[in-house]
């Protein structure tokens, strides 16, 4: 059983145990399904290893539910699990994932209308059945139809974040055959694109090994529920996670050239196969190919000319660049969107790096609706490499999550001096001898009409105040604009956070006039961010291009709301990449004292 099968049972604990009204219990489940998505070791080898204490040492894992976990594993059904699952027998997993609809609404729905799937949700929202139902009214019918279009839009792509542990994972495990001298993930998961169609893998094999061993081992993966096919050099699986994967083994010769092509995108490699046609050559994921006229003689005697292909790149990717007179281009950078031309001109970025990163300015604790203490995240960041953190919970206007008000901010801001002045957290590796600093800040609300909720002469003594607009989504594009600018506008507003508020497969971005807010964010000194958070990933690549050319700094953030979610962090610098962002473009890749001076 995979991670992301344990990972589905333990959010399906949590609806089912909300949806019977249990408390507790699903906030426990929802931590435990989100620790075992984040690891990146098979919980099921760590089980047959070390048995149920191992399963402790998940994140938010605690005995019940390792009991839990360890029953499944064995083979067996969960009596919990089947009494619940028997009580309400629907595609939770579907229902939840439509921006809308929650568990309490899904209990009422098959309650009221034996609505077991979206497809018959879709059917009774269309119907005008959802209305009719006491408390639900023509707005939710709206919502609810609204989500379904959104839902089938996405179209069985996955969000990377949520599935690149178990990526990582897979190619770890190819790479450890014997027969495998090297192996990789190819296509859009390398060029680290928001979300994933399919997985394409590479692997070379051993001098001395078959094509067909590796094959073979492949299909016996944990991972695999379906075979499409299997043939010596490709073969085509589904995965238990819903996704296909496909892995196709080539020669040594051809490896550059194949995870060339195989990477993509597809439109970067017609540009460059474009490139080779130009000077009579031919390039495909075999190699870089010239012709070269041979002299034989036929059985007349008379002398005939024959074309031979000769290989002149293509066991690295950078032979092939160079070849064709381009500079190495960076995976998240090919999309033909220019990179081509800049390679030409020796005018490449140099991108901010997957270890550039010295703070995170985006950070939620157990004062609101993070799982964790400021101490405990503090030192979750140290051990993750990170220099500095900011503290921002939630303010008031989202009751939901206990946010501060100005009272508890000072009470929070005095803890993180107490704390502050006792932590002496070194990480050996990246800081040595140097002290881990906690900041003041806050994510404030952005109101309908562009004020906040906390007020100015709080706001003044933060050390780091983030702004987000958490309500009001459906105003229009000039009202969205007007609003957001007036929050950029406060002098005490640093950054805005998660800029469209979108939720990828969820909820759609607000309206926004982003010219306008770049513009405006340029002359207040206003920073955006890159809020990591997998399905978030706001503001998007395009955006970020923008800024860069505008001048505008941006801060990747976690946006974490427990221990485990620093990890985040490496998917917000593959979005910075793919919009062209240098170090000097992110604040949080700056010393604290550097980063605090940019501040307002
Ligand atoms: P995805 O899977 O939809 O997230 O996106 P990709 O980019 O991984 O696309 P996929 O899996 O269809 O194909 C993998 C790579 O193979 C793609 O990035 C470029 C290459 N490729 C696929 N089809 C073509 C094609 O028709 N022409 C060229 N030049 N390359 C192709
Ligand atoms: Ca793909
Ligand atoms: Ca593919
Ligand atoms: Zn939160």
């Amino acid at each position: 059983m995979t991670n992301g099968e344990i990972a589905k049972i333990m959010r399906e604990m949590a609806i089912l145990y909300e949806m019977d009204g249990v408390l507790f219990k699903p906030r426990a489940y929802e931590r435990a399904a989100f620790g075992v998505e984040s690891l990146s070791t098979d919980v099921s080898e760590m089980y047959k290893k070390d048995g149920e204490k191992a399963l402790l040492q998940i994140p938010g894992v605690g005995k019940g539910i390792a009991f839990h976990i360890a029953t499944i594993l064995k083979g067996r059904s969960f009596p919990e699990y089947a009494k619940l699952k028997k009580k309400i027998p629907v595609d939770i997993s579907a229902l939840s994932s439509i921006e809308g609809v929650g568990p309490k609404m899904i209990k009422t729905l098959y309650e009221k209308l034996k609505i077991r799937n979206v497809a018959d949700l879709e059917k009774a929202a269309k119907a005008g059945k959802i209305r009719k139902i006491p408390y639900f009214g023509e707005k939710s019918e709206e919502k609810i139809l609204k989500g379904i279009e959104f839902f089938k839009k996405s179209g069985g792509r996955r969000v990377l974040g949520h599935v690149l542990p178990e990526i990582k994972n897979m190619e770890k495990m190819i790479l450890s055959f014997p027969e495998v001298e090297t192996a990789i993930v190819a296509g859009s998961a390398r060029r680290k694109k928001e979300t994933i169609g399919d997985i394409d893998i590479l692997a070379i094999p051993k001098a001395t090994s078959k094509f067909e061993a590796i094959m073979d081992k492949f299909i016996a993966l944990p991972f695999i529920e379906h075979i499409f096919s299997k043939g010596k050099t490709k073969t085509m699986v589904k995965l238990k996670n819903g996704l296909d994967a496909d892995l196709r083994v080539v020669p040594k010769e051809s490896y550059g050239a194949a995870l060339n092509y195989f990477t993509g995108s597809k439109d970067h490699n017609i540009a460059l196969r474009e490139l080779a046609i130009k000077r009579g050559w031919k390039l495909n994921e075999y190699g870089l190919f010239k012709m070269q006229k041979s002299k034989t003689k036929n059985q007349n005697d008379k002398q005939k000319f024959k074309i031979k292909e000769v290989q002149i790149a293509g066991e690295t990717e950078e032979s092939i660049y160079e070849a064709l007179d381009l500079r190495y281009i960076e995976p998240e950078m090919r999309e033909n969107t220019g990179e081509i031309e800049v390679s030409r001109q020796n005018n490449l970025p140099k991108l901010i790096g997957y270890g550039d990163l010295k703070g995170d300015l985006q950070v939620q604790t157990d004062w609101t609706d993070g799982e964790d203490s400021i101490e405990a995240m503090a030192k979750a960041a140290a051990e993750y490499g990170l220099e500095y953190i900011a503290i921002t919970d939630h303010t008031k206007a989202l009751a939901m999550t206990g946010g501060s008000d100005e009272k508890k901010l000072m009470k929070q801001m005095a803890e993180i001096d107490k704390l502050n002045s006792k932590f002496e957290i070194r990480n050996s590796k990246q800081i040595p001898k140097s002290k881990f600093k906690i900041l003041k800040g806050a994510e404030v609300n952005i109101m309908k009409d562009g004020s906040l909720d906390i007020d100015d002469k709080t706001l003044a003594i933060l050390d780091v105040v983030g702004a987000a607009v958490h309500s009001h989504f459906t105003l229009t594009r000039e009202e969205q604009t007007k609003r957001v600018i007036r929050a950029m506008e406060n002098p005490n507003v640093d950054i805005i956070f998660h800029l469209t508020g979108r939720v990828i497969d969820k909820r759609a971005p607000i309206e926004l006039d982003i010219d306008e807010i770049i513009k405006t964010a340029k002359r207040t000194g206003t920073v955006l961010e890159i809020d990591a958070y997998p399905d978030r990933s706001d503001i998007k690549d395009e955006y970020i291009k923008k800024c860069v050319l505008s001048g505008v700094k941006m801060s990747i953030d976690s946006d974490a709301h427990s221990k485990a979610h620093f990890s985040f962090l490496e998917m917000g610098i593959a979005q910075a990449r793919r919009g062209w962002a240098r170090r000097e473009d992110i604040i949080n890749a700056w010393p604290v004292e550097k980063m605090l001076k940019m501040l307002k």
